[in-house]
C-alpha cells in the first residue's frame, strides 16, 4: 500500500525491535512484483494418483509449448512431483496438449468430440493401452492454452479427476482487461504502482512483467489487453511508439493474449498533421486506414482499438456534427481487413450540466446518443458500455441501454480496479456487484434478456460481444493489495463464464491463494461476499451512489463535492428531502429508457428495490421504507451497522491467525484495522452531516453523541491550534488542530484529563496523515510515553476524509490500557514538511479482551 503501507510501524508497535525488522523486510518482499504472486502459486499437497507425470504438445504451436510448460510446473508444484516435458509417447502414462485435429491423429480409436466452439476445449481422462492419459484438447491452440490452466484450476482445487470428461467455451469473444496506462508511467485510476508498460515516454525496456502479467490473463481465459489509457491517446500513434507496442505485442503473444490500445479520434491531426479530424472527410479516413495499416505490419495480431470520445474534454465527432457511428465505422472499416475490431464507448455524456434544470440528467446520455444510433454500427463494432448510466457506482441500477441495441454488438464494461470502491484500500470483492448487473433480466421485448446473454450476443444473435475489466495493474504487486488480486480473477472466469457464482469463483481463488483448508476456505469467502454491501452500508445508502469527493480523488467522503456543479452525479439532499427524480411522470424520464416492465417497477418508489430508492426518486427524510424506517433512521443505522461490519471483517481475518501464510495475515490484518478506522471516518461524516441537515434526532441516540471521545478542540494545546475543516463532515464536530510549524516549534501537544470510570480501554487517535511529510505521534499518560507511530501512509490527497486514518492503541499485552480518573492524556505531534500532524479526537473505548476476560470471570 504505496509509500508507507499502513503495516508495520504503527501495528507493531510493542514488538521487540528484531522482530520488527524482520516484520519490514517480509513486508516488502510481499510488495514486489513476483510471478506466483496471484493464483497461480501451484503449492500444497494436492492429489498426485490421478495425474500423469510427462507432458506432451501434439502440435508446435507457441500457445502449446506455453501450455506444456505450465502443466509441468503446475502439477509439479502441486503435487509435489516432477514432471517431464516429452517429445514422444512414452510407455508410462502422459498428459497430452494439442487441438481436437492434433488428437484425432495421435490417438485414432479415441472417440474425440465432432465439434467444440472457438478457443473452448475438452478435458479427458482415460486409459491408452492400460496406461493413463489425460488429454487437453482445444478447438484451436487458444484453447488448448485455456484447457491446460483449467486442468490446473481443478488439481489445485482439489476436484476428482478420476472421471475427468469436461467441455467448456467461452461464454463471449471479447474479454478484455483495459489499462489505463499514461505514456509517462502514471495509471489514471491505478492503485499499485507505475505501470508495467510505459515510462518517461516509451516503452519500458524489461517487458517481465507483461509476460507475467499475460499468463496471469491467459490463465483466466482472458484474450485481449488493451494497455493505454482512453485518455490522452495521441501519443501512442506516433512511429516510434508503434514499435514499443509491438513489443509489448510480443510479449503477451505467447500467452494468447493480444494487444489493443486505445486511439484518440483527433489523431489524424494530432498526429497526423490534417486540418481535420471530421471522420467523413476522405482525407482522413484515408489516414486512418494507412495508419492501421502501419499498425499492422508490426502487429499483425494487434484485437483492436478503443475509443472515449466527445467524453470528459476528449475531442470526438461532435466538433463535426458526426455521430459516434460515424467516427466508429471510420476505424471499423480501417481495420475490417486486418481482422480487428472498435470498442466504442457509450461512455459520451455532458459534464457541464446545469444542476438548476431538473429534467437535466447524465443518467440518459449513453442511451439518448446511442440508442438512435442502433443498426448503423459496422459490424465489427462494439459498444462498450459501463455497467450502471453513471460511473463505476458502488450502487446503481444496470445500465437500460443494454436493452436499447438490438443490432449492434454490445460489451459491459466494469472496474477491477476500485476508483470509487475503495481504491484497494479497503476490501471490497467485487464479483457480487458484476454478477447482480450480468443477471439482471431486461425484459427487452417482454422476454427474458438477461443482461449476461445480450453480452454474449445471444439475446439479439450478435456476432460479437463480451466484457471489458479495467483493470489499471501496477508494478506495486498488480493490484497493490493482495486481497484484490480476487477481482481480477473473478473478472475473467465471470467474462468465460457468466453463469459462474461469486461464491464459486471466491472459493476457487481462495484455494488457489490462500489454502484449502475448509475454515479458511470458509471464512475468507464469507469476508469476501459480504464485503461489498459493507462498503455500501457505510460510504452511501438507497442508491445515492458512493458520497464520495467526485471532482477529485473519488476516495473518502465528502458529501457536497456531487451537488452544484456540471458533472450529473447528484442526489439532491436538502432539508426536506433527498433523491433523482429520475421517474417519467415527473422527474427526467431516465426510468421510462428501460423496457416496459422494469421501466414500470422504477416508476413508483414501492416497487423501486430498496438499494435503488432515491436513484429514481426524490423523497421526504421521513418517508418510510417497507421496513417501516424512515430514510433518515435507516440514515443512522445502515452506517453504524457498515461501520460494525467493516470491524466485523477484521475480527474474521482474526480467526485465521497460524492458519495461513504469515506475512499475508499481518498484511491483511493491517489494511482492515485501516479499514475499520475508515469506516468510522465515512460514518460519522455521513451521519453528522444529514443529522445537521435534516435536524432530526437519531432515534437510537447515536448521532451527534460520542461516548468517550474527546475532541481535539476541547484540549489543552501548546502550539497546535484549532482551525475548520473543508469538508466540515469529514472532521469530528468540523474542527481539528494542526501544529504551528514556526521554526522554533518541534512538538505540539494535546492534554486532556481523563474523568470517565477507571478500568483498561483501548485509546484511538483520530489524525490526519497528509500525502507529503512523515509527521510523527506520541500518545503519553501521566508524562510516560506508551506508543509513538509514524504519519507515514500514502493516501490520494490531503483532502480531510481522504487522508483521516485512527491508531489504536491497546496495550502491551492488547487488553487494554488502564486508566482512572484524574490521568492526564497526551498527543504530542511533530510535523514534518507539510504535513502539520492535524489531530481530531481520540476516543476511549472498550477492549474487547479485557472485556471478554472480565466476562468470563462470573460474579
Ligand atoms: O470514472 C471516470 C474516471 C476517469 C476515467 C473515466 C472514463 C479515464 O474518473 O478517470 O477516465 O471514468 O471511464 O473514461
Amino acid at each position: 500500500m504505496a509509500k508507507k503501507r499502513i503495516a508495520a510501524r504503527r501495528i507493531f508497535d510493542f514488538l521487540p525491535a528484531f522482530l520488527l525488522v524482520s516484520l519490514f523486510v517480509a513486508g516488502s518482499a510481499a510488495h514486489a512484483q513476483t510471478e506466483d504472486q496471484a493464483w497461480l502459486r501451484y503449492t500444497g499437497a494436492h492429489e498426485r494418483t490421478s495425474i500423469p507425470a510427462s507432458v506432451r504438445a501434439l502440435g508446435n504451436s507457441v500457445l502449446e509449448q506455453s501450455a506444456v510448460r505450465e502443466l509441468q510446473r503446475g502439477i509439479a508444484g502441486t503435487t509435489g512431483t516432477t514432471v517431464m516435458a516429452a517429445a514422444n509417447a512414452t510407455n508410462a502414462g502422459e498428459a497430452v496438449v494439442g487441438t481436437l485435429d492434433e488428437v484425432r491423429a495421435a490417438f485414432p480409436s479415441l472417440q474425440v468430440p465432432a465439434h467444440i466452439a472457438a478457443h473452448g476445449f475438452w478435458l479427458k481422462r482415460t486409459l491408452w493401452h492400460g496406461h493413463p492419459l489425460v488429454i487437453v484438447a482445444g478447438s484451436n491452440e487458444h484453447g488448448a492454452l485455456f484447457g491446460a490452466f483449467d486442468l490446473l484450476r481443478r488439481i489445485a482445487t482439489d476436484a476428482d479427476l478420476t472421471h475427468l470428461d469436461a467441455i467448456e467455451a467461452p461464454a463471449m469473444p471479447i474479454r478484455w482487461v483495459d489499462e489505463w496506462d499514461n505514456v509517462d508511467g502514471t495509471i489514471t485510476r491505478g492503485y499499485g504502482g507505475r505501470s508495467i508498460f510505459f515510462e518517461g515516454g516509451k516503452v519500458r525496456d524489461n517487458l517481465t512483467d507483461v509476460t507475467t502479467y499475460a499468463r496471469l490473463l491467459a490463465s483466466v481465459g482472458v484474450n485481449g489487453c488493451n494497455v493505454n489509457n482512453v485518455n490522452d491517446a495521441a501519443p501512442f500513434l506516433e512511429p516510434g511508439m508503434i514499435k514499443g507496442l509491438a513489443r509489448i505485442a510480443d510479449a503477451m503473444r505467447p500467452w494468447g493474449v493480444r494487444l489493443a490500445i486505445s486511439v484518440d479520434i483527433a489523431s489524424p491531426q494530432k498526429v497526423g498533421g490534417l486540418k481535420t479530424f471530421d471522420p467523413l472527410d476522405p482525407d482522413v479516413k484515408a489516414w486512418w486506414a494507412a495508419k492501421i495499416d502501419e499498425i499492422y505490419q508490426q502487429i499483425p495480431d494487434l484485437a483492436g482499438v478503443t475509443v472515449k470520445a466527445d467524453s470528459e474534454g476528449q475531442p470526438g465527432p461532435a466538433s463535426y456534427g458526426r455521430s459516434p457511428a460515424d467516427a466508429a465505422n471510420v476505424l471499423a472499416s480501417a481495420l475490417a481487413p486486418h481482422g480487428g475490431v472498435v470498442l466504442y464507448r457509450a461512455f459520451v455524456y455532458n459534464n457541464h450540466l446545469d444542476y438548476n434544470d431538473m429534467k437535466a440528467d447524465r443518467a440518459r446520455a449513453a442511451y439518448d446518443i446511442f440508442q438512435p444510433l442502433d443498426g448503423h454500427f459496422a459490424p465489427n463494432v462494439i459498444v462498450q458500455i459501463k455497467y450502471g448510466p453513471i460511473d463505476f457506482q458502488a450502487e446503481e441500477p444496470v445500465s437500460p441501454l443494454f436493452a436499447g441495441l438490438h443490432q449492434t454488438n454490445e460489451a459491459m464494461e466494469l472496474q477491477i480496479t476500485q476508483e470509487y470502491l475503495g481504491q484497494q484500500r479497503h476490501l471490497v470483492y467485487l464479483a457480487p456487484l458484476w454478477k447482480e448487473k450480468l443477471d439482471f433480466d431486461l425484459r427487452a421485448e417482454d422476454r427474458s434478456t438477461p443482461v449476461k446473454k445480450i453480452i454474449e450476443g445471444k439475446t439479439f444473435s450478435q456476432p460479437l460481444g463480451g466484457m471489458i475489466g479495467v483493470s489499471c495493474v501496477g508494478r506495486d504487486g498488480w493490484l497493490g493489495a493482495p486481497m484484490a488480486m480476487a477481482n481480477l480473477y473473478a473478472f475473467g472466469r465471470l467474462a468465460w463464464n457468466p453463469n459462474l457464482s461469486a461464491e464459486q469463483i471466491a472459493a476457487e481463488w481462495t484455494k488457489q491463494t490462500i489454502g484449502t483448508k475448509p475454515e479458511v476456505v470458509a471464512t475468507v469467502d464469507k469476508m469476501l461476499m459480504q464485503s461489498w454491501q459493507t462498503y455500501v452500508h457505510y460510504t452511501g445508502f438507497l442508491g445515492t451512489q458512493t458520497l464520495t469527493d467526485i471532482t477529485g480523488s473519488h476516495y473518502g467522503p465528502n458529501i457536497e463535492a456531487s451537488e452544484r456543479n456540471g458533472w450529473g452525479q447528484w442526489h439532491r439532499d436538502d432539508a426536506k428531502g433527498i433523491g433523482m427524480d429520475r421517474t417519467v411522470a415527473t422527474g427526467t424520464g431516465f426510468a421510462g429508457q428501460y423496457p416496459p416492465e422494469v421501466a414500470k417497477m422504477y416508476e413508483s418508489a414501492a416497487t423501486t428495490p430498496h438499494r435503488q430508492l432515491l436513484f429514481f426518486h426524490h423523497l421526504p427524510w421521513t418517508y418510510k421504507l417497507h421496513s417501516g424506517k424512515t430514510i433518515i433512521q435507516y440514515v443512522y443505522d445502515i452506517h453504524y451497522q457498515g461501520a460494525a461490519e467493516a470491524a466485523q471483517l477484521g475480527d474474521e481475518w482474526a480467526t485465521l491467525k497460524g492458519k495461513i501464510d504469515p506475512q499475508l495475515y499481518e498484511d491483511e490484518r493491517a489494511r482492515l484495522e485501516y479499514q475499520a478506522g475508515h469506516a468510522i471516518v465515512w460514518r460519522d461524516a455521513i451521519v453528522q452531516y444529514f443529522l445537521k441537515e435534516t435536524g432530526i434526532p437519531d432515534a437510537l441516540g447515536r448521532a451527534g453523541h460520542y461516548p468517550g471521545r474527546l475532541e481535539a478542540e476541547d484540549a489543552r494545546l501548546t502550539g497546535y491550534k484549532i482551525v475548520d475543516i473543508k469538508p466540515w463532515e469529514d472532521a469530528s464536530g468540523g474542527k481539528i488542530v494542526v501544529c504551528d510549524q514556526s521554526p522554533a516549534q518541534k512538538t505540539c501537544t494535546a492534554e486532556w484529563t481523563y474523568t470517565g470510570k477507571p478500568g483498561r480501554f483501548n485509546i484511538a487517535v483520530q489524525y490526519l496523515d497528509l500525502r507529503d511529510g512523515v509527521a510523527h505521534f506520541t500518545l503519553g499518560i501521566n508524562g510516560t510515553e506508551i506508543v509513538s507511530w509514524a504519519a507515514d501512509a500514502l493516501f490520494p490527497s490531503n483532502l480531510a476524509g481522504d487522508t483521516s486514518t485512527r491508531f489504536t492503541a491497546r496495550g502491551p499485552d492488547g487488553r487494554g490500557i488502564e486508566l482512572k480518573p484524574g490521568d492526564v492524556l497526551r498527543v504530542e505531534g511533530a510535523p514534518d514538511a507539510s504535513d502539520p500532524a492535524e489531530l481530531d479526537y481520540i476516543q476511549i473505548e472498550r477492549n474487547a479482551a479485557s472485556a471478554a476476560k472480565s466476562a468470563t470471570k462470573g460474579p
